[in-house]
């Protein structure tokens, strides 16, 4: 029988179009692991670079209206002890593909990073260059276009996966920077890591997090991530992973319609737990039956005809 919720991305299969999201659980092989046995068609890691980071100071996380914002500071065990964690986890039976987020603050770093998870086993990476809140790596490269199209470049040379990017929806233009990663070799595009944010409490005056500002994510920003999805479809025939408030199989299949061909699911785990990706797998399953139609893909973009 065929599976009509399958989908390639970029040549990866995915047995249904959910992805647990970078920095959500993705620090352990066993966190991730379990995800995938909760149903994600694919997880991807924490997003780790060269050395290891000890991330910022509490709090770094606060739960605001409709969302979270959190300012981590990219808090990551460094490349070669996270290698480890990977060759476990490829060892222990993972049935779905891991995808290694990585950072750097050159291209040659991210390559780097890129090239020692993949040698690990990780089947794709996805760039981060979209925190919104660490000086010089981030949104520091994710909002200049022609550093996107270098770093992209450089880790087209040093590995054979497929590469993704993952863009900031902090720019004024997202799709300039999603056609300067596409022309450099991307094979896909996640849109969008957080929104550059922050909150002050009212009684003591200070701003909450300890790094001042952060980045939301949640229901909040999802309008914004399904704009920033319907605008890259129009213009870059690659295929996007939307990722921003999911949080039911509504929210995936209206990211669907918008031109995205899978979603990651990350805030909705603090709140639904595990369970979110079965729930929206088997709601995305009802929605394509009783509309008729015979697979998933045929619903990717299906906005854009109205
Ligand atoms: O670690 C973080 O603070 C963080 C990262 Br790497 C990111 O990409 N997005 C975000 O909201 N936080």
């Amino acid at each position: 029988m065929t599976n009509r919720l399958a989908i390639e991305i970029a040549g990866l299969r995915l047995s249904n179009p959910t992805m647990l999201a970078a920095g959500i659980l993705g620090l352990s092989g066993a966190s991730l692991l379990e995800a995938a046995k909760n149903g994600a068609g694919a997880v991807v890691t924490k997003s780790v670079g060269l050395q290891p980071r000890a991330g910022y100071a509490n709090p770094a996380v606060v739960q605001v209206g409709c969302g979270l914002l959190n300012a981590m500071g990219l808090p990551n065990p460094g490349t070669k002890d996270f290698a480890e964690e990977i060759r476990e986890l490829k060892k222990g039976g993972l049935k779905v593909p891991v995808i290694a987020s990585v950072f750097g603050f050159s291209g040659e770093e991210f390559a780097d990073a890129a090239r020692v998870l993949t040698r690990a086993g990780a089947d794709g990476v996805e760039l981060n260059v979209s925190c919104p809140h660490v000086d010089k790596t981030g949104s520091e490269i994710g909002q200049n276009p022609s550093l996107v199209a270098k770093v992209v470049k450089r880790v087209k040379n040093a590995v054979d996966t497929p590469v993704i990017v993952k863009l900031t929806p902090n720019v004024a233009d997202i799709v300039e920077v999603a056609e300067a990663g596409v022309r450099a070799g991307a094979d896909a595009i996640v849109a969008i890591n957080t929104v550059r944010a922050m909150a002050i409490n009212v009684e003591t005056a200070r701003p909450i997090l300890a790094n001042k500002i952060g980045g939301l994510s949640g229901s909040a920003i999802k309008p914004i991530a399904v704009r920033c999805v319907y605008e890259i479809y129009e213009n870059v025939k690659v295929p996007i992973i939307g990722c921003g408030g999911i949080t039911s199989w509504r929210d995936a299949v209206e990211f669907m319609l918008a031109g995205a061909s899978a979603v990651q699911i990350g805030t909705a785990i603090a709140s639904e737990g595990l369970e979110v990706f079965k729930s929206i797998t088997v709601g995305i399953d009802s929605y394509i039956m009783e509309k008729g139609f015979r697979s998933v893909k045929e619903i990717v973009g299906l906005s854009h005809r109205h």
